[in-house]
């Protein structure tokens, strides 16, 4: 049974466990009555937001996010690992209002510019009865990377968190019998909508690792796990880790493409089919596998409740959905976003006027509608570890580097992380001795957030270019 509230977590006879994260538990009626203290406080603050929140695997960060929620009042789900440029950022393009919970000092927060704090405090309790946040008010607003630039903002209403959550519910039989387990971050919509507002809608309990490593997995005692592609190679690789998920009952991945190898190794190691499902931060999640239909290895499944899905060929033509033509994938649907903050010309790019939205993936969609992501339409957009990095960014970074003249950053097939982040760079002959590519993986790690660092920096004589000066990645990964 859904509860018809998206964020109010409502206590059973039994007051069970909502949240378990960082070693501590909220039972449902802590997290209804700290989430409702922080509620409010903002309210009588008469803070509006949005409010950013520093985003660690906390207890607080649920409580602020929840509160915020049950407010009415928008979150900006700021990285934890995040550079000093990218917290101002996010915070001037989002217009924050507030910190909502203290960043620890010493954190990249404190070299942005100072916003005043709203405190969280977990042990405090509220008693007021809230008014349910009208359902087209911003829940949050998510930044993501674009192939240049910096990322982007998308604001993401309670209407369309709500369609993705019972939409999944539905198609995985998602209830709150299940616990859930993830060790995914909270700042994206994989671990932070799906993964931590989704369980309080559902009313299952979760577990959240910190980490998501094989171990940590194996130790949970849940019936339903999230995990990104390199989760499950690594669960893969450590064949007692996986034997210990065996008991549960639905094993689900996503953010990016799950390689067939793994999804079989899996179901040898479990019993269990993984069930794939796909989605982006623009739309949320719009396609997956049933829990009670078929899971095809390298296809990503149906559309969700609501969900409308079509093939576009380069001259705008449609494609047949006949298993094999490949075409431009759009989507409509309750869940999908009206566009980016502040962008008219990037949202118009990618929104029609008619509401389909171009994710920028290239699909197959077969007879029966199961949908498979072939890749995406452009070089620059890379997937690491589930993390969709911009090559524009990374490239940005190191131009920033006295000694670099030019960059090019592609992404690489890598069996962990799906692509690893590989960088090209002409040393500027001026600079006097090149640096060491070591020494620019931590100039980009000092800008930007951890996973945004390259794997591998090759210092080139020049980058391949066309005739009109165009840098050719394609020919760099040959
Ligand atoms: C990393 N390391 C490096 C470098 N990069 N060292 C030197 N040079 C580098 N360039 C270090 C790390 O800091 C770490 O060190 C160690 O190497 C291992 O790093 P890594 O292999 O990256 O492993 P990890 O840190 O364990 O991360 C893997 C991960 C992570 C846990 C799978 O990538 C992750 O949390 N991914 C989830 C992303 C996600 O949630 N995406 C959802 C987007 P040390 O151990 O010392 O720190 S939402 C979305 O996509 C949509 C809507 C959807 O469909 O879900
Ligand atoms: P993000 O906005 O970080 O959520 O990234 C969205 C992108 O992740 C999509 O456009 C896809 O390229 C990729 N993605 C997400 N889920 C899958 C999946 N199951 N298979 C293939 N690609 C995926």
């Amino acid at each position: 049974m859904l509860f018809p509230s998206l964020s109010v977590p409502v206590p059973t006879a039994d007051d069970g466990p909502a949240v378990t994260v960082d070693g501590a538990t909220l039972r449902r009626s802590d997290l209804l009555g700290a989430s409702t203290a922080v509620a409010e406080r903002l309210l009588g603050l008469r803070v509006r937001g949005p409010v950013a929140v520093w985003a660690t695997p906390s207890a607080a960060t649920v409580v602020a996010i929840v509160g915020a929620l049950r407010a009415g009042v928008p979150v900006v789900p700021v990285p934890p690992d995040s550079g000093a440029a990218e917290v101002a950022h996010l915070l001037g393009d989002s217009g924050a209002q507030a910190w909502l919970g203290a960043p620890p000092e010493g954190t990249a927060a404190h070299e942005a510019p100072a916003l005043p704090t709203v405190p969280v405090r977990v042990h405090a309790r509220g008693w007021h009865h809230l008014a349910e946040p009208p359902a087209d008010a911003v829940a949050m607003i998510m930044y993501t990377s674009g192939t240049t630039g910096a990322p982007k903002g998308v604001p993401i209403t309670r209407r369309a968190i709500g369609a993705c959550i019972d939409g999944l519910a539905d198609a995985w039989g998602w209830t709150d019998a299940d616990t859930l387990v993830h060790g995914l971050p909270l700042f994206h919509v994989h671990g932070l909508v799906l993964g931590m507002i989704g369980a309080v809608r559902v009313g299952s309990p979760l577990v959240h690792t910190g980490r998501p490593t094989p171990a940590a997995y194996a130790a949970a005692n849940g019936t339903l796990y999230f995990g990104v592609p390199t989760v499950w190679s690594r669960i893969a690789a450590d064949p007692e880790a996986a034997a210990r998920l065996r008991g549960a009952r639905l094993l689900v991945s996503g953010s990016a493409p799950l390689p067939v190898p793994v999804f079989e190794r899996i179901r040898e190691l479990t019993g269990h089919e993984i069930v794939e499902r796909y989605g982006m931060t623009e739309t949320l999640i719009t396609v997956s596998a049933r829990a009670d239909g078929e899971r095809r290895p390298g296809w990503v499944g149906l559309p969700l409740s609501g969900v409308q899905t079509r093939l576009l060929g380069d001259d705008g033509a449609p494609v047949p959905h006949d298993g094999q033509s490949i075409g431009s994938l759009q989507i409509r649907g309750p869940m999908v976003g009206s566009g980016y903050l502040g962008r008219p010309e990037a949202t118009a790019e990618a929104w029609g006027a008619d509401g389909w939205f171009t994710t920028g993936d290239v699909a197959v969609i077969d007879g029966g509608g199961m949908h498979r992501i072939v890749g995406r339409a452009s070089t620059d957009l890379i997937k690491s570890g589930g993390f969709r990095v911009g090559a524009g960014e990374i490239e940005s970074a190191l131009l920033a580097h006295d000694a670099v003249a030019e960059a090019a950053v592609i992404g690489v097939p890598d069996d962990d992380l799906g692509q690893r982040i590989v960088a090209f760079v002409v040393v500027d002959p001026a600079a006097g001795a090149a640096p060491r590519p070591a020494e620019l993986v931590e100039f980009v790690g000092a800008a930007l957030a951890r996973h945004k660092r390259p794997r591998e920096v090759r210092i080139v004589p020049a980058l391949p270019r066309n005739a009109m000066g165009k840098v050719q990645k394609k020919l760099l990964l040959g």
